[in-house]
């Protein structure tokens, strides 16, 4: 709590191109959850590099994706949006709580087993602890509210236990977060295998729409989208191409799934999948437009990065400082 605000933490990773399902998952709803609370927004660049990055490629990423967080809507005085490793509490921390975390619970986490399973040569321990960071990051800013896609909870889950559990030892050092999932769109689908989820990662193109898209390019890959052959626009199970459409269409055109397949009845395939491309295309461009002159604004840009940076500072080296206490570290002579 700081200033009788609720405090929400919520971060992105700067690998990969940002998707539409990061866009309506998470960046879209931190827009509209930050008028209510006092937020930080971070670019998670510690978590990137539990896979191998280019190191170019992951400055220019991390410096893109900050700036698409306030080309997105998040206002860069009000919220507090900066880089993960520019605050070293974050892996201070995260040290402390590997402590407080048993191995069983680690070896539990799905995404560990999905990423091991996907860079079998190169399972190291940075991947194994992902969930340990993502706990000191949430914990160090005595956060209240998590917004995650669904995929996200189980992290959240370990993190609360482990706030809990320290608590338990040590006292109320921690506030223990809640997760907010939003409720349109918390898992958008693969558009080539609407089974699986739309990811970053993805080696389809085909398959995500990249928020960098053109027009052009989203108008295609939702023609190509798989669908099935029922031939009526319905929110149905037996349907998870054209419902999750239906989800993407919602999601940025404010639409319930019953407006959507009323407005589509007796309407065929081709025009549904041309409508959500072009409402697609139409609440990306000006995101776009406002990124680029973010990105060739390097002046204000740094400044922005400064700032917010000590502003992150200042509140997590309060609850880093409690905790070293806590746990018996000595003192610093004054
Ligand atoms: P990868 O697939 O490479 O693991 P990712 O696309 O899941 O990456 P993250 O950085 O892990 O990206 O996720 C950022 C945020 O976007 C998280 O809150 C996550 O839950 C949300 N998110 C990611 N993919 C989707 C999706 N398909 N639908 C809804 N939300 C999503
Ligand atoms: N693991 C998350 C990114 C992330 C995060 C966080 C999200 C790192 N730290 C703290 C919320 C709160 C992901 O892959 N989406």
């Amino acid at each position: 709590m700081l200033n009788g605000e609720k405090m929400l933490f919520s971060g992105m990773q700067a690998t990969g191109r940002l998707t539409i399902g990061n866009y309506i998952g998470a960046l879209r709803n931190w827009v509209t959850l930050s008028d209510e609370y006092t937020c930080l927004f971070s670019v998670v660049d510690e978590h990137s590099i539990t896979v191998r990055q280019d190191p170019a490629e992951l400055r220019s990423r991390a410096r893109a994706l900050l700036s698409l967080y306030i080309a997105a809507g998040l206002d860069p005085e009000k919220n507090i949006i900066y880089y993960q490793s520019h605050v070293s509490a974050h892996a201070e921390l995260a040290w402390i709580l590997n402590c407080y975390t048993y191995m069983g619970e680690l070896q539990r986490m799905t995404q560990f087993k999905d990423k091991s399973a996907k860079h079998a040569d190169n399972i190291n321990a940075g991947l194994f602890t992902y969930p340990v960071l993502m706990a000191a990051d949430i914990l160090l800013y005595q956060t209240d509210v998590v917004p995650v896609g669904s995929d996200q909870l189980q992290h959240l889950e370990l993190a609360r236990d482990i706030a809990i559990r320290f608590n338990n030892v040590y006292g109320d050092v921690f506030t223990v977060p809640e997760p907010y999932v939003g409720k349109v769109g918390a898992k958008i689908q693969s558009l080539q295998d609407p089974l699986k989820k739309m990811s970053k990662s993805d080696e389809n193109e085909n398959a995500s729409i990249y928020l960098t898209d053109d027009r052009d390019t989203v108008l295609r890959k939702f023609k190509r989208a798989v669908t099935d052959n029922e031939a009526c626009v319905r929110y149905s199970e037996a349907q998870p191409g054209i419902r999750n459409l239906i989800t993407i269409y919602s999601a940025v055109t404010g639409k319930t799934p019953e407006e959507v397949e009323k407005e589509f009845a007796g309407r065929g395939y081709g025009e549904f999948k041309l409508a959500v491309g072009e409402a697609v295309a139409d609440t990306l461009a000006p995101i776009q437009k406002k990124q680029a002159e973010l990105l060739a604004d390097k002046a204000y840009l740094d400044g922005i990065i400064k700032t917010n940076a000590e502003r992150a500072e200042h509140l997590a080296i309060k609850t880093l400082r409690k905790v070293q206490k806590k746990v018996g570290f000595p003192e610093r002579p004054r």
